[in-house]
C-alpha cells in the first residue's frame, strides 16, 4: 500500500513538473535537415529555446510534420504555431506572393535583397489578412534549368516532363511546350528516378540536396529569379506572447535572416562545383534558348501584373525606386 502511495505522489509531482516546463512549438519545415534553410531554422529554434523563459521550439524537416503544400494553412489554422513556406507557392491566395519569382526581374542576391526590403511591408500586410505573422525570409540561390539530356533549341524542350514547384514554374514550362507536374522537393529524387520528371527549374541547392546527378546530366545556369522561403507564426499565437518572449523571437529571427542570406550566397558556387565533380555538364543556355526563356519571362511578367493589379504595380514601383 505504502509503495503505491509513494508511486502516486511521485506521479503527481511529475505531472506538476510537466505543466511547469516550457511551452513547446513544433516548427514545420518542408526541406531536408541538411539544407541551409533547415539548418538555420534549427539554429533559430535553439536560440529561442535558450533565451526564452518559457518556450521551446522543435524543428521537423523534410515535410515530416506537414508537407510543403500544407504548411501555410497549418500555421494559419493554428494546427501548428510556426512553419516555413516557399512564398511564391501561395500565388493562388494572392499574386503578390509571386513577386520574387517574376522571371528576370531580380536575378542577383543584391537585387533579390532590394526586392525583399522594398516589398516587405506589402508582404506583411498581405499575410496579416490571413492572420499570419512574418518572422524572417531567406532566398534560394538563382534558379537554373535541369535537363536529363542536352537541350540547345526550343524544339528540344517539346514534351519534356517537367517538375514544377509553383504556378510560375508550371506556366513557364507550358509556354515552352513542356509538361509540368507539381512535386515537393522531398519527393524529387523519386520523381526523377522513376521518369515522372526529366527537367525542372530550381536552384543548385535543391539539385545538390537530392543528388540529382544520379538522374540528370545537365544544369544550365539561367539565373531566372531567386525565390524565397519565409518563416511564419500564427497571428493569434503571436499576439498571446508576452513582450519579452516576442523580443527574444524577433532577435533570433533577425539573426537567422542575416545568416541565411549570407549562407545562400556562399553556397551558390559550391553547388555547381559539386555538379561538375559528380559528372554533370554545367553551362549556359544557347543564345537561342536564352531568347526563348526571356520571351516567356516577359509574357509571364505581363500576366502577373494583370493579376496583381495596383498592388503589384505599387510593389514594382517600390522596388524600382529602391537604392
Ligand atoms: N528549391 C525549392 C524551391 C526553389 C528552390 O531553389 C524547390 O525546388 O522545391
Amino acid at each position: 500500500m505504502k509503495t503505491a502511495h509513494i508511486f502516486a505522489a511521485t506521479a503527481f509531482a511529475a505531472s506538476i513538473a510537466t505543466t511547469a516546463t516550457a511551452e513547446k512549438w513544433d516548427m514545420a519545415l518542408a526541406y531536408s535537415a541538411t539544407n541551409y534553410h533547415s539548418e538555420i531554422a534549427a539554429e533559430f529554434a535553439a536560440e529561442v529555446t535558450a533565451n526564452a523563459a518559457d518556450l521551446e521550439i522543435v524543428t521537423h524537416p523534410s515535410g515530416s510534420l506537414f508537407s510543403g503544400g500544407e504548411i501555410f494553412n497549418a500555421v494559419r489554422r493554428g494546427l501548428t504555431p510556426i512553419g516555413e513556406r516557399l512564398v511564391s507557392a501561395l500565388g493562388n491566395d494572392d499574386a503578390i506572393f509571386e513577386i520574387d519569382s517574376i522571371p528576370f526581374l531580380a536575378t542577383s542576391f543584391a537585387d533579390a535583397r532590394k526586392l525583399y526590403n522594398a516589398t516587405k511591408p506589402i508582404l506583411e500586410e498581405t499575410l496579416d489578412e490571413s492572420r499570419v505573422h512574418l518572422l524572417y525570409s531567406c532566398p534560394w540561390p538563382p534558379q537554373g534549368f535541369y535537363s536529363a539530356g542536352p537541350v540547345a533549341s526550343p524544339a528540344d524542350l517539346e514534351g519534356l516532363k517537367f517538375r514544377a514547384y509553383n504556378a510560375t514554374t508550371s506556366r513557364f514550362a507550358e509556354e515552352l511546350g513542356m509538361v509540368p507536374t507539381t512535386i515537393e522537393a522531398a519527393e524529387l529524387a523519386q520523381a526523377f528516378a522513376t521518369g515522372v520528371a526529366e527537367s525542372m527549374i530550381s536552384s543548385g541547392s535543391t539539385g545538390f540536396d537530392r543528388k540529382l546527378w544520379e538522374h540528370v546530366g545537365h544544369y544550365y545556369d539561367v539565373k531566372a529569379w531567386l525565390p524565397r522561403n519565409m518563416v511564419i507564426v500564427n497571428q493569434g499565437t503571436w499576439d498571446g506572447l508576452d513582450d519579452e518572449t516576442r523580443g527574444v523571437i524577433e532577435t533570433a529571427a533577425a539573426n537567422a535572416e542575416d545568416k541565411c542570406w549570407a549562407r545562400a550566397e556562399e553556397l551558390d558556387g559550391f553547388y555547381t562545383e559539386q555538379f561538375t565533380e559528380n559528372g554533370m555538364t554545367v553551362g549556359e543556355l544557347t543564345p537561342e534558348l536564352r531568347a526563348a526563356f526571356e520571351e516567356v519571362g516577359s509574357t509571364l511578367r505581363a500576366a502577373w501584373l494583370e493579376r496583381a493589379g495596383d498592388k503589384g504595380q505599387a510593389a514594382l514601383d517600390a522596388f524600382n525606386a529602391a537604392e
